[in-house]
Parts: structure tokens; C-alpha cells; sequence
């Protein structure tokens, strides 16, 4: 494999990407590190969010020599409702994915299609939770929840989310109320927030910045709330798992199927029928040794969780990595067939896929390629559509074989490594005996000084990649503070094998003591981005116990490489939940001194929540200590 040194190395955490990036540009291909240079130097206005785009009369960029817009929008309001935009994006996407596996779960319980609910018991522990008969047939249940959860994104006018009101912290419910932030439906306050985003109507930043709280709620309590729950009841809820990372896991003698994005219905079917006694002789007639189904990004952490389960055990093939990393996979020449059910699927892909011998699929309606081969998830069609998948990566795989020109990169560094996943509230709480008072009172000794979510994207700015990532965590266990992982962040730890028991060797000493005493790593991986509310689970389990508000808890929120817009609604999330909220490299914002206060600072008194700008990753952990710090006095943890 090509190794002149034309990448350079710092850019990828792991040698094996840096092996692969180098072979694929010396190839003739670009990766976002090579796109993101030729794109320098970028605009000083739009970096600051002054930018705007909206009417005719633009493009308007506010300088010093024009310190309005055409319609005369200031800075400020330009910023603001520039990122509130984000804010909309981001709070859409994770509810249109619950509306999917809404949609999916009532195509169960009516019997027309033929995949699985694989925990009942959740599902019939959720409907008692909301006061219903749950001893009834589960398919009517399917039914009723799955019609519930479609009834909560779509209401209207100011009814307030029942999911919200049941289960959100007391204390909280009150601050919002009080501060006007006691959100509607996501599906209104998405239509309320795109409007005042209108050319001259809220032209007031703050105004626009609290609609973004809302959209954070919003975005909460029916999207990742209905994504975990229904993925949960549909593909078995997360167990403790051990599991193989990074791109060496690909295997040149399986057909190789991976499947990239966020929706891991489909390809657990797909793992469920591969497993048959009918593919699995097509696919030594084909001369594979097997069939495997690698999750990358966020989908491969949500199929991790459940990889110990059923079937899925033996086609799972591991974790390939995070976001930056997905044109790599493909450059390896392995891969068969590439499905892309949501984002980050990026548009090169395609370039890759001609390049390498990959066959590209887009498996929902909203991932559209020039030239890309849509078949659309239906869960009625779930069986043939998952044979023909098969059939084709089986197809495929027998090109690969026979074609001896093929480009193969298997870096020399390959290897595949592992990793533990499948934390959950429950899964932590069982590590300490099933007790959260025993996770509470060594918090109180200060054992375990405090929790931080590292959590979201991983980022090409600043050359992080993954670095900014790894360098925080570290130094937060070093100081006793619990990490737990979500999204392309725990990627990054699986891949540098730091979701592993034997982290508990870098942990500060106190910590390293709970680790070993309740055989627990200091860093627990709870899945994909949309596993934030799981999270948010957690953290509101540990108030309730305290009975204190989530804003007094020793915990924070850090992403430490923010890349896109689902990251900032759930920003939006952690600051409605009064949040200490590291965030780098910073939103778009620096143009608006007055948004950057209220973010940063004056926030505190709205939601107890504030955003933490630093791209220093051991200055932050400084800040995100002394945040820990604070709170322990406040709830008396250091009386
Ligand atoms: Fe995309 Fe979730 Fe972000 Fe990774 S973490 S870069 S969204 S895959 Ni959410």
C-alpha cells in the first residue's frame, strides 16, 4: 500500500486512517482535510454569523462601514437567527426519524410487515408509564404507542408535550414555566421558530435564542425520546457488549455491507436474514467466507448495543469509526455494498463508491444522490427488500473477487480493536448494584467527583479530527470526573481503545478505585447522538434521587468538536436543562457580542444553564471542574 507521506499525520488519531487517507488522495480523491483547505481562507463575516441571505436584497454582510442590513437587521439579530436556524434543522431531523420508527412500530402492531418487536417489556413499561391497560396484546399496544408518540409530534396551538410534563424534573417544569419556555410539539415549535426567522418579524435576539431553548425541549422530549424508546422496543434495548472497532475489522473474505447514518432498523433485519440457512449458502457459493454488516458513525454504535443479541451476534461486524472516516472505509476496496439511511452520508461518497467498487444505496426518501439507486425502507417490503440487499452485496462481492485490477488499500497498520458498549441508565445502575443511591454516595465522597456527556461530532477545524476529543476525556477522568460517551465522540474513544475496563488505569486515583471496585470503565459508551436523551435519562434519575434540579448537579455537556445542526438542538437541549455546555469550535457567533453574553453568560439566570466556549481542551476541563466544583457545595456534596 502507498506510503509516501503526502497527509499529514496529525490529522487522523489512528494510524491505519492515516494509512488509508494517504492512499486515497495519492489515488486522485479529496477527504474533507484536503476539502476544508482548499476552502481557505474562508469568510472572516460569515465565520462571525454576519452574514445573511435571505431576501433579494442581500447578500447583506455587516461591517463597521455598514453596520445594518438592507431591511436593517443588526448583527445581532442576523447571528441569532442564524443559529436559531440550526436550531430548526436539528430539532426536524430528530423527529423525523422518531416519526419513522413511529411509523414502523404501528406497521407492526397492524400485521403488515414482518419485522419484530424484540422487548415487549419496554414497550408494555412505557404504556404503564403513561396511565394505559398494558396487559393488553402487545400489537395493540405497538399500535396505541405508535399513535401516541405521532399524535405528540404533531400537536398544535400551545398543548404542552405529555411526555414532558410526566416525566421532566419537577424543579425544572417550574423554571420553565416561569421563563416561558414550556414548549409546544416539536412540529410547532419548528413552524413557530421557521417563521420568526422570516425577513423582519423577531427582531429581537433574545427572543429568538429562548425560541431555540424551546426547539431544545422540543427536540428532547419527543424526538430523542421516541428515538431511543421505539429503536429499543423494535431492536432489543442495549446490554452490556463487547465489540470490535475500527477499519480493520473489514474482512476481505465476507461479502461486506456497511450501513451509515442513524436508523438501524433496517439493517438489523438485514442481519437477521443474513443469518438464514438460505444466504448463508449463497454466500459460500459465492466463495465468501460469510456475510457482515459493519455499522459506521452513529449507526454503528446504536447496532453495537444490541450486536450481543439474537442473530445480529453473528453477522455484526464492528464499529468502523466516526464521520471522517466513512470515504476511508470505502477506500479500503472492501466494501460491497455502502447504504446510507440518513445523515452524515457525504456527497463524495459517490465518487468513492465508482472509484472503489462499492455499490451505493440511499434506503430513505430523504437521502438522494445523482445517479445513486434509491430504495426506500418500507416496513411492509422489509423481507424482500433485505434479500435483495443481500443478494446484492453477495453480487457484488463476486466482481470483487473475479477482478484482479481492482484498487485495494489494506493499510499495513490494520487492526481491529476492542471495545465495551451497551451503557444505558440501567446498565450503569446495575455495575452498582442496582442502587443509585450507592453511584450517589460515592459522588458524595467525591470518588467520583462528577459525569460529564462528551458527546456529537468529530471536526475538521483546527486540525481536531478526533484530538480534541481524546485530550478532554483524558484529562476529565485524570481529574476523577466520569465520561460518558455519545455519537462520533465515543467513535473516537472506541477507535483510540479507550472504552475499555482498562482505562481505569488513567483515571485519577479515586476514580480508578470505583472503577475497579464496581468493574466499571471510567469512560461508558451510551450509543449514537441520539442517545443524548439517554443521557438526559440519567441525569434526571440522579435530581430526582437528589431532589435537587438538574442545573445543581455535578455533571456538564461537552462537544468538543461540534460539526453540524443536530448537535446544536440538542446544545439547545442541555442548556434548557440549566447545563454547563462546552462547545468547540464555537457556533458562528463571535459577530454578536450581545448573543455570545447571553449564551455564555446571562443564561445562568433564565435556565441555569450557560455555554462554555474554549478551544483548549485542558482549559476547558479546568472550567468544567470548577463548574463540578460549585455544584458539589451547592447540594452539599462538600459541606
Ligand atoms: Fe454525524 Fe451521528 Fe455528528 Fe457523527 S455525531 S458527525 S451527526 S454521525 Ni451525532
Amino acid at each position: 500500500m502507498q506510503t509516501k507521506s503526502i497527509v499529514r499525520k496529525e490529522r487522523h488519531q489512528d494510524a491505519q486512517s492515516h494509512e488509508l487517507h494517504q492512499a486515497a488522495v495519492a489515488q486522485g480523491m479529496s477527504t474533507v482535510f484536503e476539502r476544508f483547505e482548499a476552502q481557505q481562507p474562508q469568510c472572516g463575516t460569515c465565520r462571525k454569523g454576519l452574514s445573511c441571505q435571505l431576501c433579494s436584497d442581500g447578500p447583506c454582510r455587516i461591517s463597521a462601514k455598514a453596520p445594518l442590513g438592507v431591511c436593517g437587521a443588526s448583527g445581532d439579530v442576523i447571528v441569532a437567527r442564524n443559529l436559531l436556524q440550526l436550531a430548526v434543522i436539528g430539532t426536524a431531523a430528530n423527529t423525523y426519524q422518531c416519526r419513522n420508527l413511529a411509523n414502523t412500530l404501528k406497521a407492526i402492531g397492524e400485521g403488515i410487515s414482518p419485522l419484530k418487536i424484540r422487548d415487549e417489556g419496554k414497550l408494555q413499561r412505557m404504556c404503564q408509564g403513561l396511565g394505559w391497560d398494558h396487559t393488553r396484546p402487545v400489537s395493540e399496544l405497538a399500535v396505541q404507542f405508535a399513535d401516541f408518540m405521532l399524535s405528540e409530534i404533531g400537536k398544535q396551538g400551545n398543548e404542552p408535550m405529555t411526555l414532558m410534563d410526566l416525566f421532566a424534573v419537577d424543579k425544572r417544569k417550574e423554571v420553565w414555566k416561569e421563563k416561558g419556555l414550556y414548549a409546544g410539539s416539536p412540529s410547532a415549535e419548528v413552524l413557530t421558530a421557521l417563521t420568526k426567522c422570516m425577513t423582519n418579524i423577531s427582531n429581537d435576539p433574545i427572543d429568538l435564542m429562548n425560541t431555540a431553548l424551546r426547539l431544545g425541549l422540543a427536540n428532547e422530549y419527543v424526538g430523542l425520546w421516541g428515538i431511543t424508546v421505539i429503536q429499543d422496543i423494535l431492536l432489543g434495548t442495549p446490554e452490556l457488549v463487547k465489540g470490535a472497532t475500527n477499519i480493520g475489522c473489514l474482512d476481505p473474505e465476507t461479502a461486506n455491507i456497511i450501513s451509515n447514518g442513524h436508523q438501524p432498523v433496517f439493517a438489523g433485519h438485514i442481519m437477521e436474514k443474513a443469518a438464514g440457512k438460505d444466504f448463508q449458502a449463497a454466500a459460500k457459493k459465492a466463495g465468501a467466507k460469510g456475510i457482515k454488516l459493519y455499522g459506521s458513525l452513529c449507526e454503528g454504535q446504536q447496532l453495537m448495543n444490541v450486536s450481543g443479541q439474537g442473530h445480529y451476534k453473528e453477522i455484526f461486524g464492528g464499529q468502523l469509526g466516526n464521520w471522517i472516516q466513512e470515504e476511508l472505509f470505502i477506500a479500503t476496496g472492501l466494501v460491497d455494498l455502502f447504504l446510507m439511511d440518513l445523515n452524515c452520508s457525504v456527497p463524495t461518497l459517490k465518487d468513492y463508491a465508482d472509484k472503489y467498487g462499492t455499490k451505493l444505496i440511499s434506503t430513505d426518501p430523504v437521502v438522494r444522490f445523482t445517479g445513486v439507486e434509491a430504495i426506500d425502507f418500507n416496513p411492509e417490503k422489509a423481507d424482500e427488500q433485505a434479500e435483495r440487499m443481500l443478494n446484492m452485496a453477495l453480487d457484488r462481492f463476486k466482481v470483487r473477487k473475479a477482478d484482479s485490477g481492482r484498487l485495494v488499500n489494506i493499510p499495513s497498520t490494520a487492526v481491529s480493536t476492542e471495545c465495551i458498549a451497551g451503557y444505558t441508565t440501567e446498565t450503569v445502575l446495575t455495575m452498582f448494584g442496582n442502587n443509585i443511591n450507592t453511584y450517589i454516595d460515592e459522588m458524595k465522597k467525591g470518588n467520583i467527583k462528577g459525569a460529564v456527556a462528551v458527546a456529537g461530532c468529530t471536526t475538521v477545524r483546527h486540525d481536531q479530527g478526533g484530538k480534541s476529543i481524546q485530550r478532554l476525556t483524558l484529562e476529565l477522568i485524570q481529574r476523577d470526573i466520569m465520561v460518558i460517551g455519545a455519537g462520533c465522540a465515543s467513535s473516537t474513544h472506541q477507535n483510540l481503545c479507550m472504552s475499555t475496563k482498562d482505562m481505569a488505569k488513567k483515571a485519577g486515583k479515586k476514580l480508578r478505585s470505583v472503577c475497579e471496585r464496581y468493574d466499571v470503565p471510567p469512560i461508558v459508551s451510551y450509543g449514537s447522538c441520539t442517545d443524548v436523551g439517554k443521557i438526559l435519562d440519567t441525569v434526571a434519575a440522579l435530581a430526582w434521587t437528589i431532589g435537587c434540579d438538574t442545573s445543581q448537579l455535578p455533571v456538564a455537556a461537552s462537544v468538543p468538536e461540534y460539526m453540524e445542526q443536530k448537535a446544536i438542538a440538542d446544545i439547545f437541549t442541555a442548556l434548557a436543562f440549566g447545563l454547563l455546555t462546552h462547545v468547540s469550535p464555537a457556533p458562528m457567533i463571535s459577530g454578536s457580542p450581545l448573543v455570545v453574553r447571553y449564551l455564555t453568560e446571562d443564561m445562568v439566570n433564565v435556565t441555569g444553564g450557560r455555554m462554555l466556549l474554549q478551544d483548549d481542551p485542558v482549559r476547558a476541563a479546568d472550567d468544567i471542574e470548577a463548574h463540578i466544583m460549585a455544584n458539589r457545595k451547592v447540594i452539599g456534596f462538600d459541606a
